[in-house]
Formats: C-alpha cells, structure tokens, sequence
C-alpha cells in the first residue's frame, strides 16, 4: 500500500528524489530551496538513501559536481534558487550541450533587485529557460513529488537526454504543508528503471574526450540539436504523464498543459504554478454565473506547448495571461510573448492576447484579481477592442522616492535583530567603535548582516556608510572595488571594512577573498566564524569541527555529524603574507580591540578571524556565550594569536588548559559524543597546541613563495 504523509513541498521533492535512487546529489543551502537539502541528508545519515552527498561549497561547485557525475553515466540530484541559480549559472548553462540528463529542482524566487528578494516569483528559472533545460513549473506538493520522478524518465529517454528543471513556487509550496501520496518503491522502480545510458562520455574502457572547439559550422549545428530535442520532448513528457497516471491514478493534464472548461469558452486565463489555486477557483465562479470563462495551467514552459495554443487560438476569442515574472524592455512577460508568437501566422479568426504582470516579489493574487483579469477579457471579447495591452497587477507602491539623507546622531543604536546572546552583534559594535565614521562598512549576507546591523540608519544597528547586503560570493571583491574607487576620489583615509561569516568567506566567497589577500588590497576583513551556515538554517561549512552536528550532516544510523575537521582559514590567509592575520575571542575583548586598534592603523589586506558562537546553531542557552567563548580558548580549541611579517605570536595564554570535555558538552551539537569520541579530539587538540607553541618559540616564520 502506498503511503499517505503530511509533506512540505520541499519534502515531497525529496521524497520523490529518493525514490529515483540518485547516485550522487550536490547542492548548497539557499533559502527557499534548504529544506530540499537538509531532508535529503537526512535519508543519507538514517541510511534509507544510499548516495554520494556533497555539501558543496557553492552553486558552480555543485552544479558541476552533479554534471561530473552525470558524464560518468550515474543519476544525480541537485537544487536551487535565486542567487544560487545565478550563481550556478555557468553550470547550468554548460550541461545541456553535454546532453546530460540532470533533474534539479528551483525554488523560485526573485534575483535580488534593490530591495529584499526572498520571496517568490518565476524571474530565477526565466532568465534560463533558453538554455536547453526541459522546465516543468508543478501547482501543488503531489504534483512537486510526481514530477521530479517523471522528470529522470523524461531527462534519461534515448530521444531527449536532457535535463530538467522541477520549478516549485517558493514559499507557496516549498513550505505549506500538504497531503502527499508516495507512490510504492516497485512501481517507481518500474516507472524509471536503473539509469544505463547507452553512451557513458568518460569511459576508461572506451576512451573520448569532449571537445572544446569544433568548427563555427559544426558548432552551429550541435545548436540545432539541442533545439529540436528540446522541441521532441514535447512527445516524452506526454507521454510521461500518460504511463504515470496509468501507475498512480494522477494526471496533469496532457503532461504539457492542464486546461478546465477550455470546450466551450470564450474567454481563457493562462497560468503557471501555484496562483492557478486561486484561478482555478474564480473560474469555477464565473462558470457558475453563467460566463464562458476557461483556463489554462502551463506545465511545460521548455517545451514550448506551442500546438495547444494554436488550437486554443483559433477557438476561442480572448486569452489572458499571467505572468510571474517580466520581460523587461519588452514591456510584457514571457509567457505571453510565446502566445503571440504562436498565433502569429494563424490565417484567419484568431484570439487576441492580452497579459498581465502579477505576483512579483510574492505579491499576493487574489480571486478578486483574477475576477477583475476575466472581466477584462470578457469585456473585450465582446467589443473586439484591446484596451492596455498589458497591465500590471495588483496595485502596488511606485517606489521611485528620492532618497532622503537620514540625520545620524551616533554611530551605534540599540537593539539588534540576532537571535539572544548572539556573539554577531558584539563583533559589529566593536568594529565600528574601533573604526568610527570616517568608515565604508560592507557586509556579506548572512547572520551578521541580516540580524546584527539590521536597521542600519534606524532605530538599531549603526549609523555608517554601509552595503549591509553584500552577494554571498563576492564580498572581498565589492571591497577591493570600495578601496579602489574612495582611492581615485582621493579618499585614502577612509576606511574599508569587510565583515563575512566563514561560509560566505571561507567557502563559496574564498575565490576573491584569496584574490584579494594576494592583491594585498587596502581593506581590513573580519570573519564571524560560528562555524556554520547559521542564516539559512545551520547547514555546515568548511569551518564546521569534526562531529558537529548541523541540518545537513545529522546524526544517524549511517552518520555522525560531520565527518572531516574545520578549515583552518586564519592560517590559509596567512600562507597569502598579508600585512597582518590575527584571531580574535568575544571573551577576550582587550585582546580584540588591541588588534583592531593595529589593524586600523595598518594599510594593504588585513585579517581578523573572531570565534564568534551561535547558541541557535550551537545548541546552548544564550546566556552561556561568553562561557563557552572563554573555554573555547582556555581549552585549546581557539588559539588566540596575531602574524605579522610571517612570524607568530600567541597573545593569550592560558596557565593551564582545561580538558575539552568542559567546551563540547556545554553544547547540544556535540551531544552525540562518547567519552572515546572526546578523548580522541583532546589527543588532535593537544598535537594542534603543541605545534602552535612551538612554532612561536621557534621564532620561524611562514616561508616564503619562491619565483
Ligand atoms: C549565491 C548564493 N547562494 C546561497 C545563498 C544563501 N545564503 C544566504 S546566507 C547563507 C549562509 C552564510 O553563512 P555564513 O557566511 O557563515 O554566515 P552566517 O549566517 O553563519 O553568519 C547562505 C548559504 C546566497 N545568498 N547566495
Ligand atoms: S542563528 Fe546564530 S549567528 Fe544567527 S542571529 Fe542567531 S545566534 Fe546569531
Ligand atoms: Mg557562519
């Protein structure tokens, strides 16, 4: 018997993921895709997926890494949105023409525009959809679980191999709560039986390598390939759909196209995703006023379901659209654009097309909406006139205000909107003292800038010149470009201050923080080290100790917690020989604002890595933060130190360390541990002292890169 389970979208997606048995899934943590994540490393740690998971240290990484896997003819997973499908679009620009059929799902969601941008709409998966993926945009949970397994049969046929992108409404589905049916295992095993392509691309046994050039000739039909099979799956997917229905008892549609009451209509809305909840429902309305009112729910957007639409076209008198997203410049979305062009050599009596932009940024779509969108298309069916082509819709605020100076009184306000006893907010507090206003503050996304300098110029945060909201990537190279341009405005003594969490810096951001610690650019950079992907819901990073535990290295059966140790970044930036590398702790504040006081006098690349802990992520109660700050080093866990000219010093020294049973226990993420785990990470600690003091007394420094 099949089973029935209360799921979030983000869980039937995983669900659904783990019935395809993926061989290998890749992904990194952004919101409102996360939880896709986290479940699925859940079945790897509990041991009811056996698969490669990789937490990979950003979207390029691990859309590359599934394309890898995928050439060497396994069957992969990944997942994202927003600015990681920005982030990883090189990637998923590169799989199509290796003909690769990966299913990933996106979480839509808007692609930062000035304001805050976690919300949904369908601008992230449109700026791909001609790539040469397969996009098919899903309206509920079941429907989110059903495709991503028709999506590996679709992506693996002889006649596509391609790869398909699952879009789910982010929030709207991703995190509501639905009854999910979860097909058996033996039918979904049937459905899509082990991936064995016919072709495996990097075979030792049968030797090629993919070329990177070819002829403009050549090239330009290896185009013309990938668009007819994009067009060929058209086929596939109904195919797809029909044999799936046939197993559990539900269809969309034709696979391409879901339509309700299109027979007789004389007007019909077009849809996509989840608003077609609300559409479907003012139709049901008007149908039983009496108005000849139909829909259309586009599944497939990549197959373009251009034959529907010429066949709807020649029937009916108006269609509307709706949009989620927008072509800018062409004034309409995209959805519409594909209708027009579809009927645009139709001879005859044909639809006119009317559109609107609704729903951006999780602008809400009401039934009333929607009532006023069939009220217009009814009007003019019956007129034959089209007044205001395209609408946006609903209303919404104009922001086109002239920003108006804000008069700053001090440079540090109240309150802050981190969690209790967050370490974040003493960081920034104490930079800024140290700073003070002559200063270009720049922070990259993550707790530190989202909670603790929150409300920046209002009633909390700080009163600095500040880009609180740095790309999770790049916060070293906007400083570098900051440094540069206050530089030839003659600026030179302002100063630049880069604050970052360790993920952002040490892993998807270490690209440019090493670039620009090779550059030695004038800027000082402070790590708020709390060992975790805190922000988007205590994912692990390169940081992360061996053991923890975090969302996406649980404990279970197969697992405990993370399984290799932290990425020593304050010793990585000092092999670039910078001017100055120090650590800093919350419970040695002396210490920490003696280094700052240096680095602020200092110029060229700068580096203070502060062991900054979260007791949401860390599991303790909050008013233990400087307890577990201050044992962290009495422990030996955190050296305290600075390097300057490549030589050591140890700044505290604590007379006696105590053993780290004191430190790990206090905290829920190590609670896992036995008395053998503890024992052996005092060994590693000890050696790890031992070497550092060492080290300072042999008075050597860091050698040199010879050439
Ligand atoms: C390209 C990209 N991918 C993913 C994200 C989602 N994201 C926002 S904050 C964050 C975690 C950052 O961790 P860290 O730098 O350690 O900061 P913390 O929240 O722990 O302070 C992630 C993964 C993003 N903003 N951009
Ligand atoms: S999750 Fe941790 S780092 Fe983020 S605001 Fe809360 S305590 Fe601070
Ligand atoms: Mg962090």
């Amino acid at each position: 018997m099949s089973e029935i389970k209360a799921l979030t979208g983000n869980e039937a997606i995983a669900y659904g993921v783990r019935l395809a048995r993926p061989k290998v899934i890749a992904a990194y943590p952004i919101t409102p895709q996360t939880t896709i994540v986290e479940t699925l490393a859940n079945f790897v740690a509990d041991g009811s997926l056996k698969a490669q998971f990789v937490e990979s240290e950003g979207e390029h990484g691990a859309i590359f890494t599934v394309m890898s896997a995928a050439l060497t003819g396994v069957r992969v997973f990944t997942g994202t949105s927003s600015q990681g499908f920005a982030y990883g679009y090189e990637a998923i620009a590169y799989i199509p023409g290796r003909r690769l059929p990966v299913v990933m799902a996106v979480a839509n969601r808007p692609i930062s525009s000035p304001g805050k941008a976690v919300e949904c709409d369908h601008s992230d998966t449109m700026s791909g959809r001609d790539l040469g993926w397969i996009q098919l945009y899903v309206e509920s949970n079941q429907e989110a679980l059903d495709t991503i397994i028709q999506a590996y049969r679709i992506a693996e046929d002889q006649k596509v191999l391609l790869p398909v992108m699952v879009c789910i409404d982010g929030f709207y589905i991703t995190h509501t709560t639905e009854m999910v049916q979860i097909p058996e295992q033996a039918d979904v095993d049937k459905f899509i039986p082990p991936y064995e392509p016919k072709h495996v691309i990097l075979d030792p046994a049968n030797p090629m390598a993919l070329s990177g050039g070819g002829t403009s000739d050549e090239n330009m039909g290896y185009e013309f390939l990938k668009n007819e099979a994009v067009i060929r799956t058209g086929d596939v997917i109904k195919q797809a759909n029909d044999e799936y229905a046939a197993m559990s008892g539900r269809k969309y549609g034709n696979g391409l196209v879901e339509k309700l009451y299109c027979d007789d209509a004389e007007i019909v809305l077009v849809t996509m995703g989840s608003m077609s909840g609300n559409a479907r429902l003012t139709v049901e309305q008007l149908r039983a006023e009496g108005k000849k009112v139909g829909l259309v729910r586009v599944r497939s957007f990549r197959p373009f379901p251009k034959d529907d639409f010429l066949a709807l076209g020649k029937k009916v008198k108006v269609i509307a659209v709706v949009d989620r997203s927008v072509s800018r410049g062409a004034g309409e979305g995209p959805c519409v654009t594909e209708i027009k062009s579809a009927l645009y050599n139709v001879e005859g009596e044909k639809a006119r097309v009317i559109g609107f932009i609704a729903g951006l940024h999780s602008a809400e779509i009401l039934t009333t909406d929607f009532r006023y969108m069939a009220d217009k298309a009814l009007k003019t069916a019956a007129t034959g006139q089209v007044t205001g082509e395209i609408e946006w819709i609903p209303n919404f605020e104009i922001t086109t205000k002239n920003p108006v100076p804000v008069k700053h009184d001090k440079l540090l306000y109240p309150g802050t909107t981190a969690c209790p006893g967050c370490g974040m907010a003493l960081v920034v507090r104490k930079v800024v003292e140290a700073f003070g206003q002559n200063t270009v503050l720049v922070e990259n996304i993550g707790c530190g800038a989202w909670n603790a300098a929150q409300g920046m110029g209002s009633i909390t945060g700080i009163g600095l010149a500040a880009f609180p909201s740095m790309p999770l990537p790049s916060g070293s190279a906007c400083a570098t470009g900051i440094s540069l341009g206050l530089k030839e405005k003659g600026q030179e003594d302002t100063k630049v201050v880069l604050i970052g969490g360790d993920g952002s810096l040490g892993d998807i951001g270490f690209t440019a923080l090493s670039g620009a610690a090779e550059r030695n650019s004038d800027f000082l950079c402070v790590t708020e080290d709390n060992e975790a992907y805190a922000n988007t819901g205590i994912q692990r990073s390169g940081a992360t100790p061996q053991y923890a535990w975090t969302t996406t290295t649980p404990v279970g059966e197969a697992e405990k917690g993370k399984s290799t140790p932290r990425k020593d970044m304050p010793l990585i930036i000092a092999a670039h020989r910078v001017p100055y590398v120090a650590t800093a702790s919350l419970a040695y504040m002396d210490d920490f604002m003696k280094k700052l006081a240096k680095a602020r006098q200092m110029r060229g690349f700068r580096y203070i890595h502060v062991y900054t802990p979260c007791p949401t992520s860390w599991r303790f109660p909050p008013e233990k933060m400087i307890q577990v700050s201050r044992l962290g080093v009495t422990t030996g866990i955190f050296t305290l130190y600075e390097i300057e000219d490549g030589k050591l010093t140890i700044t505290v020294k604590p007379e006696k360390f105590k053993p780290v049973g004191d430190y790990l226990k206090l905290q829920g993420r190590f609670s896992h541990l036995t008395d053998e785990d503890i024992e052996k990470i005092q060994h590693d600690v000890d050696i790890a002292q031992a070497q550092m003091y060492d080290w300072e007394k042999s008075g050597l420094s860091l050698p040199v890169a010879s050439g």
